[in-house]
């Protein structure tokens, strides 16, 4: 249950595909899979042969930069990832964002970035997709409510876009906000958490290499209720710190407020790092379900920091995790 991971420095100039060969590529691995097994390359040839693009329905995203990040669990299917989701800017059933968030119309879309920065200002989606490299990431996505997937994500190191608004030394966190818009988002009507839905990090986690700001899965752009047309992606913390459809990023002196942490602080932490020794108070966080496994698959055990301890635990040297849960 180890999830290896390379740093992305280790990244060789002939990882960097085009997107063609990436699908031939995916479709040889698929057809491959029987070959690869009990060459030691199995686990690897399952995972591979998962990442074929997705149905189709949405527009491919060209030139996608493998990387190394990936663990050796199956990626969970298209099917799933698409259609169990949290949004509650769509309603509070697994299945009401992938039925109502059709309606979000995501271009144009624009990113006003503020705060304690040199160069504040505003980034469009489509500068985001074709100004910045886009890269694939696998990552494990565990929600607070104990199920997890994995989730083979297209997207951009969230430090290679906050640079270029240059944050200053007073720069000590970063806010993030969702759209504000209860006309298409008809959940909003409804004071389920404080609107917008907000989210925040610490600068040194925002600009940690494993955080990512989405803007696609499966090789293409995100579906809308996966948080179109960009989200962020930190995979170490409990799903809900991973905020969707982002409309303004802040670089803040102080802690910003976060919509979970706000309606209830005693069982959403700020930090919210996955840490199977801290239970939630009405349940434990030891187990996890895994999305798509089947009726009668057994839990998994949830692994501190959701498997990425070697990157991330650094951070959080001489802190009380009990205290800053
Ligand atoms: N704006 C917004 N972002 C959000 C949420 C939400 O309700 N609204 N739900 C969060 C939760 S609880 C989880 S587990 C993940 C789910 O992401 P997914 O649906 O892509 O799997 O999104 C997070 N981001
Ligand atoms: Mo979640």
């Amino acid at each position: 249950m180890l999830i290896k991971i390379r740093k992305a420095s280790d990244i060789r100039p002939s990882e960097i595909t085009s997107h063609s060969a990436y699908l031939e590529r995916r479709r040889f691995l698929k057809a491959g899979v029987s070959a690869f097994a009990g060459l030691g390359l199995a686990r690897a040839g399952i995972a591979e042969a998962a990442i074929q693009r997705g149905p189709g329905k949405l527009e491919a995203i060209p030139d996608i930069r493998e990387t190394g990040y990936r663990p050796e669990e199956s990626v969970t299917e298209y099917e799933h990832i698409t259609t169990y989701n949290n949004f509650y800017e769509f309603g509070t059933d697994k299945s009401d964002p992938h039925r109502n968030a059709g309606k979000l119309n995501t271009r144009p879309w624009t990113i006003v970035v503020d705060g304690e920065c040199e160069e504040p200002g505003e980034i469009g989606i489509e500068e985001i997709l074709s100004g910045f490299a886009q890269e694939e990431r696998i990552y494990r996505l565990r929600c607070v409510e104990a199920w997890s997937m994995v989730v083979p994500w297209v997207g951009v190191p969230l430090a290679d876009l906050l640079k270029r608004f240059k944050p200053t030394s007073s720069a000590r966190y970063v806010a993030f906000e969702t759209l504000l818009d209860p006309k298409q988002m008809p959940g909003q009507r409804v004071p389920v958490l404080p609107w917008p839905y907000r989210e925040g990090l610490r600068i040194d986690e925002a600009t940690h290499p494993l955080s990512l700001i989405a803007t696609g899965l499966y090789g293409e752009v995100l579906p809308n209720q996966n948080g179109a047309p960009l989200r962020l992606v930190v995979p170490w913390k409990y799903g809900f710190k991973s905020i969707k459809s982002i409309v303004r990023i802040s670089f803040t002196r102080d802690e910003p407020e976060a919509a979970w942490n706000k309606q209830n602080p005693r069982e959403y932490g700020f930090y919210s790092n996955v840490n199977p020794d801290v239970d939630h108070p009405r349940w434990s966080q030891k187990y996890h379900r895994v999305i798509g496994a089947g009726l009668f698959a057994g839990k998994e055990k949830t692994l501190p920091f959701n498997g990425y301890a070697d990157e991330v635990a650094d951070l959080y040297a001489g802190m009380d995790l009990r205290k800053y849960f």
